[in-house]
């Protein structure tokens, strides 16, 4: 045999098993689906100077996956494009489109985890939802950025590339969903959007659960309330979501919001009262009237920190009304509307409050 064609065969042979050590490389890679949803991540301003001014949901999921070749050493990724909008614009139906999809996929054996790309305006309430009603204990991430890719420092890519490294990572199950952001790891249940112009946008007063960095996740707590497995909401059995409206509190704000809130059909209304959860006495007899006529009351607070005792500001037994537990009134409209698909009951709704 001639050299050349010794050589030539043992080149095929060296590339050949390279091609299959990589593919059984890749092929003991978890399976991440990247379901993208819109968003200042899929973002994109005229200049690289333009961190606050851009359009929010542009780039298709296909180019943010392509944009992060560094995802191949954490898994295998694909992305579906579910919307391509910028959060402040989702509605309940495309919440449970959104949701349906994620227990579809959660439940498919060849899906590890989940990421979900999504604006900041409305993630904390889209992450709240699916811990609520997603059935599963495999890892759902939910990711953002306050800047586009376009941008000078932005960061979008880091968080995403963190979020898949949650959605793969083992140690991430069973913990709710979870937001990965500024390297952080967050609870879906009670992170939020803080900040409104800066990278270190979403925290929670009860802290992180751990951070990501260079790509490994390091935990330090674990959520305590109920969520996912061990809900007793079910997208599955979940097509439609009650009406819920949110009243913002403040000085002299008079009854008229409350009364517009009714007419709309609301079934709940949260009350972002000021301090913990008060309620000026001008406005006590149109609420009390409001839940006469079956509207559920559920005071929240406009203050970001604490959480709203029951029967303190308010005697919220006499009026039969339901305190939101340490939940912002973006949260507790959430619960309130899920809880609302089950029971109609003040003493079921309070307990569902205090337990998830
Ligand atoms: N409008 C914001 C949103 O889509 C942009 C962003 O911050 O993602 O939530």
């Amino acid at each position: 045999m001639s050299l050349y064609r010794f050589s030539l065969r043992s080149l095929l042979a060296v590339m050949l098993s390279t091609a299959v050590g990589f593919a059984m490389a890749q092929a003991a890679k978890p399976n991440v689906v990247v379901l993208a949803t819109g968003g200042t991540i899929a973002g994109a301003g005229a200049s690289a100077a333009n961190s606050a001014t851009y359009q929010a949901a542009k780039v298709p999921v296909e180019k943010l996956l392509a944009g992060l070749p560094e995802l191949a050493d954490v898994a295998s990724v694909r992305g579906e494009q579910v919307f391509q909008i910028a959060s402040e614009s989702f509605t309940n139906e495309k919440l449970v489109t959104l949701a349906k999809r994620v227990s579809a996929l959660a439940k498919d054996p060849t899906v590890d985890g989940i990421v979900v790309t999504h604006g900041t305006d409305t993630l904390e309430e889209t992450s709240f939802f699916l811990t609520l009603v997603v059935h599963t204990d495999k890892p759902i991430v939910m990711v953002a950025s306050m800047r586009p890719g376009t941008a000078m420092s932005a960061d979008g890519m880091l968080n995403l590339y963190d979020a898949v490294v949650l959605a793969a990572d083992k140690e991430s199950r069973g913990k709710g969903v979870l937001i990965a952001m500024n390297d952080d790891i967050l609870s879906g249940r009670d992170a939020g959007k803080r900040i409104n112009i800066k990278t270190n946008a979403f925290g929670s007063q009860w802290g992180a659960l751990g951070m990501v960095v260079e790509g490994r996740s390091y935990w330090f707590r674990a959520p305590v309330k109920r969520h996912t497995m061990a809900s007793e909401f079910d997208i599955d059995k979940i097509d439609t979501l009650p009406n819920v409206q949110i009243v913002y509190g403040s000085g002299d704000m008079g009854t008229a919001l409350y009364e517009a809130a009714g007419k709309s059909g609301a079934k709940a209304i949260i009350h972002a009262g000021t301090g913990n959860g008060s309620v000026a006495d001008y406005a006590v007899e149109t609420l009390r009237k409001l839940r006469s006529q079956g509207v559920q009351i559920v005071r929240s607070a406009r203050v970001p920190d604490g959480f709203v005792l029951r029967n303190s500001e308010q005697p919220d037994d006499k009026y039969d009304w339901v305190v939101a537990n340490d939940l912002n009134p973006q949260k507790a409209k959430i619960l309130a509307a899920v809880a609302l698909t089950k029971t109609s009951d003040t003493k079921e709704l309070q307990r569902i409050f205090w337990t998830y």
